[in-house]
Parts: structure tokens; C-alpha cells; sequence
């Protein structure tokens, strides 16, 4: 769809009945389960910009500060000119700092939320008058297929806020592969990567003192009652978020408070007291962790920023293929 000639949306949104299908097939499974991808609402989405802006959520500010400090750097790295392709662009307000250093021909915001990601390119597609902006709405995490008329320049894929973390290792090596496959020989790979720290520091950042993650990881149930019809009470389930050292993760679960059935698009499920559904994985790696999973998925390292406190690292990696 041609919103202006600098402003095309293309909807690739998922069908209600993925949700459905995945969500119904997560609760069945041992350690219940429903993946990250769906707090993403337009509710969700207005949540997480939230967290971004807490006090103990180090990751967004960190990140900005890098490009902030290192913006000159990381254009050179990129080059003006290109075709930028954004993952999980949300409210795409680290883009703005890249824009004006980099000068892309054509952005391409990706993400899953609709509204959030139209609306944002919006609002850049009216800031930026040089810029031609192709807005596409899509699962990343599946595989894909972009217009053609997005495959000239030099390519180049941004994908910050350390949401790769969100991904196991099988999976992230697939988008990694995808995303190496998409900018092509040439193309480049700017990623923000959440660094393995001290554990307080970690588990503070998704245990808020506003409870805002807490709000966000509750959301996903409002989602469900809502899309799935199901009868989710929110004041039965509790937040939970903790360090897994062996694993490198953060997990966020929602733990039942007592023995519950609940129905969900129909079907019944029970609910142990202290039963928790497994919501998000938030891997951190280091530095050395994550060059090892970019090269054997077929980039190269050209170059890692990180802040003084060793929190966060902004890569920039070049693709072999
Ligand atoms: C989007 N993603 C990188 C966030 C993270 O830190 O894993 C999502 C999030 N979950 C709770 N707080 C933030």
C-alpha cells in the first residue's frame, strides 16, 4: 500500500490463527510455554517502550549512549547510500540517531505490531523529507520474502536492543543465516548485544520497583482472554524473573498462585499452584560468545563497541556469502 510517494506500508501480519495454534500447543507441553513475540500487542508494545525508559533497564540507555559516542564510526562502517533494514523496529527511536550520520537511501522498519510500526514510520516518513521509508509488517522470526523492489543498493540490516537475546541458540543462528542471506555479499549487520554481568544487575532490570515488566509479562494474558477467549485472571498469576547462570539467561515465567483450570480458545488446561508458564529467555553472551555464533552463521567481525562498564556492545559484522 502507497501511503506517499516516500511512504509504503506492506502487511505481512501474521493470521489470528498462528497465535492460536502456537499458544494452544505451548500449554500442552510439560513446562508450559508461549514465545516472546506475542507481548507484542499495541498495549505490549506501549509497555516495553516503558521499561525502556526505567531506571534499572540499563540496556536502551547504554545502547544509545554508544551511538551516541560512537555514531561517526559505525557510519563509516555502514556507508551512505544504502538500503537499511530495521528488525523489531517498534517505536524506532534509536534509528533517528543513525539516520542523519548515515544517510540511507531506503529504510525499511520491520516488526510484528502493526499499529506501532505504521504509525512510527509515519512520524519519521514527516521528519525526514529525504528519506523514502518501506514500512513492513512481519514475524521475523519466520522465514521471509521482501518485495523486489528492496533488493538494489548496498544492504545493510540493524537489529538493536539486544533482541536476539530473546532467541535459543538454533534460533538465532537461523535469523542470523536469514539476515546474512538478505544483505548479501557486501552487506553488513549492526546488532546490539546485552553483555553477561553481575547477577543483581541483571535480575534488577527485570524486576522494576514500578512493576512495569511485571505489567508487560501480564499483558500477554490480557491478550489471550482477549483474541483467544480465554479466562485468564491476572491477580492469580504472579511475575517471575531470575538469572539461569547455566543457561546465561534471564527467564520471565507467570507462576500460578494456586491450583486453577483455565479455558483457552476452548480447550482446558490445569494450572499446579506455583505452575509457571515460561514467557521469555533473555540470553547475554560475551563478547567472544557472540563472534563465534556470527561467524558459523556466516559473518564476519569488523567491529565491537562497548561502554566503559562493559553492560552493552554494538557489533558490526560484514556478511561472507
Ligand atoms: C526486546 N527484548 C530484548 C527485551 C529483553 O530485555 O529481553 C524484552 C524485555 N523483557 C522484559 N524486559 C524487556
Amino acid at each position: 500500500m502507497t501511503i506517499s510517494n516516500r511512504l509504503h506500508f506492506h502487511d505481512f501480519q501474521p493470521a489470528l490463527g498462528d497465535i492460536k495454534d502456537d499458544v494452544l500447543s505451548g500449554l500442552q507441553t510439560e513446562q508450559k510455554v508461549i514465545a516472546p513475540k506475542y507481548f507484542y500487542d499495541a498495549h505490549g508494545s506501549k509497555l516495553f517502550d516503558r521499561i525502556c525508559r526505567l531506571p534499572e533497564y540499563y540496556l536502551t540507555r547504554t545502547e544509545i549512549g554508544l551511538l551516541k559516542q560512537y555514531g561517526s564510526e559505525i557510519a563509516e562502517c555502514i556507508g551512505s547510500g544504502a538500503t537499511l533494514f530495521e528488525l523489531g523496529s517498534g517505536s524506532s527511536s534509536k534509528i533517528r540517531l543513525l539516520l542523519d550520520a548515515v544517510r540511507p537511501s531506503i529504510y525499511v522498519p520491520m516488526d510484528i505490531s502493526k499499529e506501532h510500526l505504521f504509525g512510527a514510520a509515519s512520524s519519521l516518513a514527516n521528519d525526514y523529507d529525504w528519506l523514502e521509508i518501506h514500512a513492513v509488517c512481519i514475524d521475523y522470526s519466520n522465514s521471509w520474502q521482501l518485495p523486489r523492489s528492496l533488493q538494489g543498493n548496498r544492504r545493510i540490516a540493524y537489529f538493536p536492543g539486544s533482541s536476539i537475546g530473546n532467541l535459543h541458540d538454533n534460533e538465532a543462528h537461523a535469523l542470523l543465516k536469514r539476515i546474512a542471506e538478505l544483505v548479501g555479499v557486501d552487506g553488513g549487520l549492526l546488532i546490539g548485544v546485552d553483555l553477561i554481568k553481575n547477577v543483581k544487575l541483571l535480575e534488577a532490570a527485570y524486576n522494576d520497583r514500578q512493576q512495569v515488566t511485571a505489567a508487560f509479562n501480564k499483558n500477554l494474558l490480557t491478550r489471550l482472554n482477549r483474541e483467544l477467549n480465554a479466562d485468564f485472571r491476572l491477580e492469580r498469576f504472579e511475575h517471575q524473573a531470575f538469572y539461569n547462570r547455566d543457561m546465561n539467561r534471564i527467564e520471565m515465567h507467570l507462576s500460578s498462585i494456586c491450583s486453577q483450570f483455565i479455558q483457552v480458545a476452548g480447550q482446558r488446561f490445569h494450572f499446579r499452584a506455583g505452575e509457571t508458564i515460561h514467557t521469555e529467555n533473555s540470553y547475554k553472551y560475551s563478547i567472544a560468545g557472540f563472534h563465534q555464533l556470527a561467524l558459523r552463521s556466516g559473518f564476519a567481525a569488523v567491529k565491537v563497541w562497548v561502554d566503559r562498564d562493559n553492560l552493552f556492545s554494538i557489533h558490526y559484522l560484514e556478511s561472507r556469502r
